[in-house]
């Protein structure tokens, strides 16, 4: 490492006596190889200065230190470790004081907490997020957190990996102070304050004592919350170590374990979901295409759908209008819109004027006409093609030049809705999921016509939202929704067959969903399923097997899920239930189709539903939908629940290997029939002994 790159990355600006430590390592100021050099020196030169009394540690840049960087994770070591770097900085005999603004994040905050106090922008965030890499704390935020805030309340920072705002981590006791103005202004009067002063190390503290028995509870909830993930209870139980073992101890046992959690498989998966994450809105199709410029929304529909892309745009910062067909719409729509922020204001999480600022941004009105100013109208509007393309013809004619025109539509070809438009240049898709102001992921659709610029211009958007956008073709369902049309009905067939719904979403959350299907299905509606079924009724392929007569039987009666108090379950007084009716129902139908019961083991149900979604992944692929396998992953991890410690389906089936998943598909077919034949592209790769991960973008399709 050349010395110049370590004295970029850390130098010292003295002020009057104390020494201002600044790591300046864009974009985040992780806490690579050249920093941990340089606070290294740094600490030392300022020790040796007789003219410094102490210490600030602060950042150039947007954040303070974000973590350590994840990009030399899975290569050799590079030393100094961490670890021995915040040795260093907390056995200074002059106090340090860190000055922390952004997000002090994992090895950020432990260099934080290796401070003798810490100073905090009042909109500074901390946290452990290691457990959503995988990992744990490895540079002593299991063993110094716990003698700062208590055993308790670290084991619950260390397996949530949930950040804190600066006033919860003064409550918290991790801030000394919040800055009231300048941060390092503040931070250099503390560090002055304390020389002279007994050095609080943390180390050297002994944890408060606490109630086993509530722990013990806390690590059983751990246990039950992970839902297969290993380290949210590695880190948990690795914290309690601080109350049973000298520091020094507890430390060796938190490298020891970390270092097991990095090289483990779930880790590898969740730091690859970390840079899919990052990797997917740079869609290669729009590299070097400028988006175009949005100020001004229209959202048209007031429903949950429309409400929630309501919420998330104006909480974006963007200025909306609204508009809905009848003036009892639009009231209905007002409550749907400001229900949110209601409760977040209940709660704390808006102020009064927070509260007022975000209802004055969105209108809602029923004049059509006030879209003609937006730079953005999003169509979220009944799941109907004519409605769709009468609104589109309206919409190309009124909005003005220039404007990106999205529909919202989660199955309907945006080619035919662009064409209806007159101007299918500007028309994308933009598919929100529900709840559209809570769920991180947007398909950008991309219609034959689109124009690559009203394209970047929906993922600028998302982004600004700060969700996760996908870029995709057009076709029944897009990624997410026609992966799911694939696999959903096998369980169906294996329920005909003899295994019982609360059997596969046990299996399946087993596997690590967050819920299993038929809960989910109770949960988002049964009749939004009943109604495309009925649909697509007509153009069913008498070859592949029908099975959703129970789910039909369901709706008939009314069972629309949670929402009509009954469907796979039923839920009287709010409580989710095993119904009889619903196990009577299921014989009849068993019985009237005459299928052969068999018993479907936990181990069936997932190696079936997940060979389903790799095969039809492998489909999506070829068909050029998605243009990489990293974002069919990103789309079933994050608007699906697929469980992100497994890296997505794609990377997972690279990791087994395409042979063994091969296998699991050849099952599938010989259950399911008609419509699960291998997907050509598998096969290959498996004969060729190549990866997803191994396709250029773009490569599988048309490959066949
Ligand atoms: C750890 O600390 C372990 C220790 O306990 C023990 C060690 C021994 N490293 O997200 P963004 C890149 S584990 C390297 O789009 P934002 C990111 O890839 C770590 N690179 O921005 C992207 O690059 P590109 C614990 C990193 O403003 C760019 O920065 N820490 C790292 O939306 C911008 O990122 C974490 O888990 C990193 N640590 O959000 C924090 N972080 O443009 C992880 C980011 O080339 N980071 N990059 O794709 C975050 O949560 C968010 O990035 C942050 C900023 C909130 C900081």
């Amino acid at each position: 490492m050349p010395d110049d790159a370590v004295a970029s990355a850390v130098r010292i600006e003295n002020r009057g006596d104390v020494a201002l430590i600044l790591i300046d390592n864009p974009p985040v100021n992780a806490s690579s190889q050249a920093v941990r050099k340089g606070l290294v020196t740094a600490i030392e030169a300022a020790n040796k200065d007789a003219a410094v009394a102490a210490i600030v540690i602060a950042c150039e840049g947007r954040t303070f230190v974000a973590g350590a960087d994840i990009r030399e994770f899975g290569k050799p070591p590079l030393p100094p470790a961490l670890p021995d770097v915040l040795t260093i900085v907390e056995a200074s005999g002059k106090p340090v004081v860190a000055a922390v603004h952004g997000t002090a994040l994992g090895g950020g905050f432990e260099l934080a907490l290796a401070c003798h106090a810490r100073v905090l922008d009042p909109g500074a965030i901390v946290g452990l997020p290691e457990v959503k890499l995988g990992l744990i704390p490895g540079a002593g935020g299991t063993q110094r957190l716990p003698r700062l805030i208590g055993v308790r309340a670290a084991i619950d920072l260390a397996a949530s990996g949930r950040q804190v705002k600066a006033d919860e981590a003064l409550a918290l006791g991790i801030a000394d102070s919040l800055a009231a103005g300048d941060l390092r202004d503040s931070a250099i009067a503390l560090a002055r304050s304390l020389v002279g002063r007994p050095i609080r190390r943390l180390s050297e503290l002994a944890p408060s004592p606490f109630d086993r028995a509530e722990i013990d509870a806390a690590l059983a909830g751990i246990a039950q919350k992970s839902r297969g993930q290993a380290s949210p209870l590695v880190a948990a139980r690795t914290v309690l170590l601080a109350a049973e073992l000298p520091f020094a101890e507890g430390m060796a046992r938190e490298r020891a374990a970390f270092i097991e959690c990095l090289q483990s498989d779930q880790s590898k998966a969740m730091r690859y979901v970390f840079m899919a994450e990052r990797e997917a809105p740079r869609a290669p199709q729009l590299e070097g295409i400028a988006p175009r410029k949005v100020e001004r929304v229209g959202i048209i529909g007031a429903g949950t759908m429309g409400a929630g892309i309501a919420v998330a745009f104006t909480d974006g910062g963007f200025s909306v209008i609204v508009v809905e067909t009848s003036e009892a719409a639009v009231e209905a729509g007002r409550k749907r819109i400001a229900a949110p922020w209601d409760r977040q204001l209940k709660s704390g999480r808006l102020t009064a004027s927070q509260h007022e600022a975000r209802s004055a941004s969105v209108a809602v009105g029923s004049d059509f006409a006030a879209l003609a100013a937006c730079d953005l109208v999003v169509e979220a509007a009944f799941e109907d093609m004519d409605v769709k393309k009468d609104i589109f013809a309206r919409l190309g004619a009124i909005a003005k030049p220039g404007a990106v025109l999205a529909t919202n539509t989660s199955y309907l070809d945006v080619g035919i809705i662009a064409q209806a438009s007159g101007r299918p240049g500007d028309v994308i898709g933009l598919h929100f999921f529900s709840p559209a102001n809570v769920m991180r992921l947007v398909e950008v659709v991309e219609a034959p016509a689109s124009a690559k610029d009203a394209v970047a211009t929906g993922v600028a958007v998302a982004k600004k939202l700060g969700k996760i956008a996908v870029v995709c073709g057009v076709c029944d369902g897009f990624i997410g929704n026609r992966i799911l049309a694939h696999w959903r009905p096998i369980v169906d067939m294996m329920v005909e067959d003899g295994a019982a719904p609360q059997g596969v979403d046990g299996a399946l959350e087993e596997f690590g969903f967050a819920m299993g299907p038929y809960a989910v299905g109770d949960l988002a509606g049964l009749d939004i399923g009943w109604a495309r079924r009925k649909r697509l009724a007509p153009t069913l392929n008498p070859n592949v097997r029908y099975a959703s007569t129970i789910a039909d039987e369901l709706c008939a009666l009314g069972r629309f899920g949670q929402k009509t108090g009954a469907g796979w379950y039923s839920y009287s007084g709010g409580k989710k239930a095993l119904d009889p009716l619903v196990s009577g129902l299921i014989d009849k139908v068993r019985a009237q189709k005459h299928r052969e019961q068999r018993v479907f083991s936990n181990d069936t149900i997932q190696r079936l539903v997940r060979a389903a979604i790799v095969n039809e992944g492998a489909k999506v692929l070829s068909d050029g939908i998605a243009r990489r396998a990293l974002d069919i992953d990103v789309v079933l991890i994050s608007g699906y629940g697929y469980p992100a410690w497994r890296g997505g389906p794609m990377f997972e089936a690279d990791a087994l290997g395409l042979g063994r998943i091969l296998a699991d598909i050849e099952e599938a077919h010989a259950f399911a029939g008609a419509g699960y034949e291998p997907a050509p592209l598998i096969v290959s790769l498996a004969r060729a002994d190549r990866r997803f991960a191994d396709l250029a973008p773009g490569e599988a399709a048309g490959g066949q």
